[in-house]
């Protein structure tokens, strides 16, 4: 029997390999035509042992027949008895069909579609194939998103870093002051400090790769490259916590990406995360941001691989609240830099050995380079490709975009030795989370995408001192998104540690593994791990936490480590996310059949004996046949109900009906009216569930006019504000702009006249000084920061650097004394070219 079968595979494989050769695939298919009509075809058919499928669409005397004793995909066209069909004089044209190929457009990642002038685009690989010879790598599908039309426009997206060259060329048309800030120096341009070092290039790499212009002849061409980009400066001093958590909460409801590429010390040995103002400015960017939408913080994982870092012990990359990206080599290699840990969501290609290549972007001094490197190149990709999917859905929540990521990655060609696939069916891994990101498939999944129910939590901590505790947990979360473990461990060598959670459905995570450089004798003080690994699996059942202590030779074995307290959080929803449920299928826009109409009387009964009790008080002058309000033979104050259904007295007319005052009778308001004061369309005071009242001309109507926009709670639509022409479910969600303003993300911002400028604090135009003609906000900031700040601010102004190098040399010792944070992820050594 398993010899048998082996043959089947065999034959069918060769049939297949065959078929597509050089020649034509026939197939048992044929095409006729035959005057005379359907019967005559049939009979024709029935002669040459053929099935008639009938008329092949609109043609008529044109029939499809179908011979089931011809080899299905033969190569060749086998005559026999069938193959007569073609001499029968009453066929006027007989055609056996063979297989056309076929191949969907988009997939094909042919560059001819698109090529740009900018000079760097024939090397950015990790877009598109340039020259079919070498090694394409364009899996990110990139090019396929901008080919659907997606290419960041309306989305704001800002660079936490160092600074951004605002005015360099490749910048200029995308950059948005009103998306800026400089920490650092206090004020509105966030344009980096120069030195002779070039310390502070990093955050224009990273501009360049989300937004770069295309197709200007200049340098590169962003992953956005219609977005509005802006940098928030923060890097270039003493970060702290303030500075940090001012830098994330920057007009949330203005900036929809916030994209970080920096963290704690990678040296393999600090366990660092947000401090207390941190952590509530990434609450509130979560909770209000977007307008309730929730801010997107994507993440750079970390470059500390060299030193055995572990991310887990960066508490930025294991927030929920951040979406942490990872890096692989042009080969699918794990890059020397590359740190593990559970809470990354997905991978970009980046830099890796010294033969792969490198990514290109726009450089300080207006330059240009193809030497980014490190997970720092990987959080830029995601903004921007996240800017794709939120331009093809604006109202994308914060947990919307993580799920995405989570459906769309995948493995590819990633090499990782722990690829694994988890209860709901995704495959993840602690190198890459669920793979390398896919542009084409965010868009696409963006744009049909429901928002994803409410966020549930649940938490639980073990009793103390059990070993072997198990925790049952049933409430709320069902289906998993982030899972959490908070430990209280002392330990004489942290390093020695691996903590391992196993989730009910037999998933392993590793939350934590051996860091060689970690000496440390704090142990873990209330610290949380976070995985992603469990994603859309069932809450429900047992969990087990495996703490491993492996005993280093560095380490006295009679001191042992102590696990004092765990908790267990779980982050989920309690229904599916991906299946629409039935509450939320009741808030579909569906008109619903009044249940009034449904009042069910039992027959009449015969006239019978007069009734001589008391009447209801709903009776009018002329008494009953009965006690109840049904029973009047007229009303006090209306009648409701119909001869059919029977009528009744009531006080006040039902949802649905007006009170006709005349005739004392409740009159059904015109479809869809909950509330009228007359029958007709135009009549309505109130909407029933699904629809919304138009003030403009008191009509129940499904889709609010332009201007307008509608409000769930009150089903009415509701004015947009006045510098909006369009809005969604908010007034001030803005999606089109009034005359003289225009679209910034979801805000509307008025484009000022000559001799006037933005002013941000006011969010208005205001005048420029009496001395120019026109003038940008950023100039006059500027003017106030060079008085204040001395002769160090004159290599702010880059005419001066371009032409004259000595100035910066003789600065450069002066801005050495100014302290700076070794915080950057990654530094890249990479050639630059102008
Ligand atoms: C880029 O610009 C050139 C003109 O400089 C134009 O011919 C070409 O079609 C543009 N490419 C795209 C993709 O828009
Ligand atoms: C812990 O629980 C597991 C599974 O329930 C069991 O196999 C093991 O023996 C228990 N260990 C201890 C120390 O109780
Ligand atoms: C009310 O106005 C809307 C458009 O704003 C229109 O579609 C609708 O037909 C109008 N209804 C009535 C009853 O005038
Ligand atoms: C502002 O000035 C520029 C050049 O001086 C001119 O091209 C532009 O039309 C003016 N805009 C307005 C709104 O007056
Ligand atoms: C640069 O400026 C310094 C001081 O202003 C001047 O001495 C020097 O000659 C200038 N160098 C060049 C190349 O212009
Ligand atoms: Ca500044
Ligand atoms: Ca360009
Ligand atoms: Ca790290
Ligand atoms: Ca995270």
């Amino acid at each position: 029997m398993a010899f048998f079968l082996l043959l089947i595979i065999v034959t069918v494989l060769r049939i297949e390999s065959v078929a597509p050769g050089p020649g034509n695939v026939y197939t048992n298919h044929w095409a006729v035509r035959i005057p005379g009509g359907r019967g005559q075809a049939d009979r024709i058919a029935a002669k040459y042992g053929y099935i008639n499928f009938g008329q092949i669409g609109s043609l008529e005397d044109h029939y499809h027949f179908h011979h089931s004793r011809v080899v299905r995909r033969a190569a060749y066209s086998l005559k026999g008895p069938h193959s007569f069909i073609h001499m029968d004089p009453e066929v006027a044209w007989a055609e056996q069909q063979v297989v056309k190929p076929r191949v969907k457009r988009y997939v094909q990642s042919d560059p001819s579609f698109i090529h740009f002038n900018d000079p760097k685009w024939s090397n950015m690989w990790y877009i598109h194939c340039n020259d079919k010879s070498s090694r394409c790598r364009s899996e990110m599908n990139i090019l396929a998103a901008w080919q659907r039309g997606y290419t960041g426009k309306n989305v704001v997206v800002t660079i936490l870093d160092d600074g951004i060259e605002r005015n360099h060329p490749d910048l200029a048309q995308n950059y948005d002051h009103l998306a800026s800030y400089d920490v650092n120096g206090n004020d509105h341009d966030p344009t980096p400090r120069y030195d002779s070092r070039n310390e502070n290039i990093h955050g224009t790499r990273c501009a360049g790769q989300v937004a770069a212009v295309a197709n200007n002849s200049h340098c590169a061409v962003g992953i956005a490259y219609n977005v509005r980009i802006g940098g928030i400066r923060m890097l270039d001093g003493d970060v702290t916590d303030l500075v940090e958590a001012m830098s994330l909460g920057i007009r949330p409801d203005y900036i929809d990406i916030y994209s970080a590429s920096w963290g704690p010390k990678d040296d393999g040995k600090t366990v660092d995360g947000p401090g207390p103002l941190t952590k509530q400015a990434f609450e509130q960017g979560i909770n209000k941001g977007r307008k309730g939408l929730g801010s997107i913080f994507v993440w750079a994982s970390g470059n500390g691989g060299r030193q055995g870092d572990h991310c887990s012990c960066d508490g930025y990359t294991s927030s929920i609240y951040t979406i942490s990206i990872s890096s692989t080599t042009e080969n699918g290699n794990k890059p020397w830099y590359l740190e593990v840990c559970s809470s990354i969501i997905a991978t970009t290609y980046s830099s890796g050995e010294f033969n792969e290549r490198k990514i290109v972007t726009t450089d300080l001094r207006h330059r240009c380079t193809d030497g980014h490197t490190g997970t720092s190149v990987s959080a830029p990709i995601v903004a921007g490709i996240i800017a794709l999917a939120l331009e093809a859905n604006l109202l994308l929540t914060w947990r919307d975009v993580q799920h995405l990521l989570v459906k769309t990655s995948r493995p590819v060609h990633l090499k990782a030795d722990d690829w694994k696939t988890n209860a709901a069916g995704f495959r993840v891994s602690h190198l890459y989370g669920f793979g390398l990101v896919d542009a084409e498939a965010m868009v696409l999944e963006a744009m049909k995408w429901r928002t994803v129910p409410a966020q549930h939590t649940c938490s639980h901590t073990p009793e103390r001192r059990t070993r072997n505790e198990t925790a049952i947990l049933t409430q709320h979360v069902a289906y998993l998104e982030h899972v959490v473990v908070k430990v209280l461990i002392v330990h004489p060598r942290r390093g020695d540690l691996e903590i391992n959670l196993i989730s009910p459905s037999g998933t392993r995570s590793q939350l934590l593994a051996n860091r060689l450089f970690d000496s440390s004798n704090e142990g873990f003080r209330n610290w949380e791990f976070m995985t992603v690994h469990f994603w859309g699996e069932r809450a429900e059942g047992t969990w087990t936490l495996e703490i491993v202590d492996s005993l280093s030779k560095l380490r006295n074995p009679e001191v042992l480590g102590n696990l004092k307290e765990w908790t267990l959080v779980l982050h989920g929803t309690s229904q599916n996310p991906y299946q629409p449920s039935s509450a939320q299928h009741s808030g579909s826009r569906m008109v619903e059949i009044p249940a009034l109409e449904e009042i069910l009387e039992e027959p009449e009964l015969e006239e019978e004996d007069e009734y001589d009790g008391p009447c209801h008080s709903e009776c009018g002058d002329q008494g009953c046949d009965g006690p109840d309000s049904d029973h009047c033979l007229n009303c006090v104050h209306f009648s409701s109900g119909s001869l059919k259904s029977g009528r009744t007295c009531v006080s006040h007319c039902p949802l649905g009906h007006y009170e006709d005052t005349a005739s004392r009778r409740c009159r059904r308001c015109y479809k869809g009216c909950e509330r009228c004061v007359a029958r007709s369309a135009g009549d309505c005071l109130s909407c029933r569930r699904g629809l919304f009242l138009n003030t403009l001309n008191s009509s129940c109507i499904d889709t609010c006019p332009p201007g307008y926009f509608a409000d769930e709670n009150q089903r009415q639509c509701l004015k947009c504000h006045n510098t909006c022409m369009r809005c969604l479910r908010y007034a001030d969600r803005c999606t089109a702009c009034s005359e003289g303003y225009s679209l910034a993300g979801m805000t509307c911002v008025p484009e000022c006249t000559n001799g006037t400028f933005f002013h941000l604090e006011e969010m208005t135009c205001s005048p420029c000084q009496s001395s120019c003609r026109t003038c940008t906000e950023l100039r006059q900031q500027s003017l106030n920061t060079l008085q204040t700040q001395g002769p160090l601010f004159l290599i702010y102004s880059p005419p001066f650097l371009a032409s004259n190098n000595s100035l910066l040399s003789a600065t450069a010792a002066e801005q050495a004394t100014r302290c700076k944070q070794p915080r950057l992820l990654a530094w890249s050594s990479g050639n630059v070219s102008s």
